[in-house]
């Protein structure tokens, strides 16, 4: 049995609202090839297939499109889980069609907790790998939430209940191995924020519950178990020093923050009884970088970059006490018509956002909401002592929108 771990694809999303399409399609269809070239008999993809949970219908043609693509592989099954990012109900509603072209998606978890385990039969008809397909869980699967309970109780319970639900479900997993009365391996799959994970600013990763406190062991989920395909975490990592518990990592930078790192998918093969584990480098498909220096040396860089024949989104981190303005037209003469196109500015000094009277504010689209909700703080003059109490109830609130299946009803 060999496997391919992917997972965060987020399909659909942009860069400061440059559409990605074109990268999405070109991914897909590569990805499609590895899995023919490696002869991949299982693909797990381990949430954060689309990047909203209302994705466009450009971004739902993408992935329908690769399942078909992908169908036509012989012997090939698939499992998908939601991530964080994926709507549950939106996940599912193909449910029954999917199973017939050997497609099992789980947008949250079934009732009926045997459901969550797929057993892969080889060519012969033989039992040879059991995966817990575990999506993403959500508050509302595994705690009941009490009024008045602490931010401390809060992360308990849903540590506590994270853990119980492995448990169950490996719980089942290894039962189903004991009947069928053979070594066959179980592999289960995640979508959360395992301790001694890691990420980068700007690598996209939105927080997980609230306050992120809720970081869980792996080694208390899966304990007994083969491998452990993660997603969540954009960064491709191993946990814990452990080879066998890994997150894949997102195949596409989606942030500048994580444009220089290598992406990658993950294949396990079974086929001696230990797995052996290897990773495939997923190749660029644009060409993101982060200029820094003050305008002349942008500049001069962007000129160079310009005998480049590919296109290159740019941002820039200029210092230097030019006003904004300045830079931006200089920053766009320097461009306009070439391969070269920046997406971004950002001022050096900016830690965080200051605001100079005068000058043009930053755009929205560089504030994530809590950067959003403390200017609103700063304009009401709220007295730095309440500040936390008002984040940390925000961020609850904010929470549950995300975690809000909207068109399920
Ligand atoms: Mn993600």
């Amino acid at each position: 049995m060999k496997i391919l771990h992917t997972s965060d694809w987020h399909l659909g999303s942009s860069l400061y609202g440059y559409k990605r399409y074109d990268e999405f399609e070109t991914f897909l269809k590569w990805l499609a090839g590895l899995i023919r070239k490696e002869q991949i008999d299982v693909l797990l993809v381990a949430g954060d297939i689309f990047d909203t949970s209302i994705p466009s219908n450009r971004a739902s043609g993408l992935y329908y499109q690769f399942l078909n693509m992908v169908n036509e592989i012989p012997g090939l099954q698939i499992i998908i889980t939601a991530g964080n990012h994926d709507s549950p109900s939106l996940i599912n509603a193909p449910q029954q069609l999917l199973k017939q072209l050997h497609i099992h998606v789980f947008g949250s978890i079934p009732e009926n907790p045997e459901n969550e385990i797929v057993v892969i039969n080889d060519e012969r008809g033989q039992p040879s790998l059991i995966v817990c397909a575990v999506p993403y869980l959500r508050d509302r699967d595994i705690r009941l939430s009490e009024p008045g309970e602490s931010i401390e109780d809060k992360t308990r319970k849903l540590e506590n209940g994270v853990q119980d639900h492995y448990q169950q479900i490996i719980g089942i997993a290894k039962a189903k191995r004991d009947k069928l009365g053979e070594h066959i391996p179980i592999v289960a799959m995640g979508h959360l924020f395992v301790s001694g994970g890691m990420t980068v600013d700007g690598d996209g990763v939105r927080e997980l519950y609230v306050g992120n406190l809720a970081r869980i062991r792996a080694e208390n989920l899966c304990d007994g178990i083969d491998y452990f395909a993660l997603g969540h975490l954009h960064v491709p990592q191993i946990v814990s020093g452990n080879e066998t518990i890994r997150y894949c990592g997102s195949p596409l930078a989606l942030g500048f923050g994580d444009a220089c790192q290598q992406k990658q998918v993950v294949i396990v093969d079974f086929k001696s009884g230990s797995p052996v584990i290897r990773t495939e480098p997923v190749p660029k498909f644009r060409d993101i970088r982060t200029l820094h220096g003050d305008i002349s040396t942008i500049e001069d860089e962007i000129r160079s970059l310009q005998t480049l024949d590919h296109p290159i989104w740019i941002e820039a981190v200029v210092s230097g006490t030019l006003p904004p303005s300045t830079v931006q037209n200089r920053l766009h003469d320097c461009t306009d018509g070439t391969n070269v196109r920046i997406i971004r500015i950002k001022p050096r000094e900016t830690d965080g956002i200051v605001f100079n009277p005068g000058e043009e504010v930053e755009s929205l689209k560089d504030l994530s909401e809590i950067d959003v909700f403390r200017c609103c703080l700063d304009a009401k003059e709220i007295p730095v002592e309440g500040r936390q109490e008002l984040e940390d109830a925000f961020l609850e609130i904010l929470h549950e929108m995300h975690e809000e299946d909207t068109l399920a009803e």
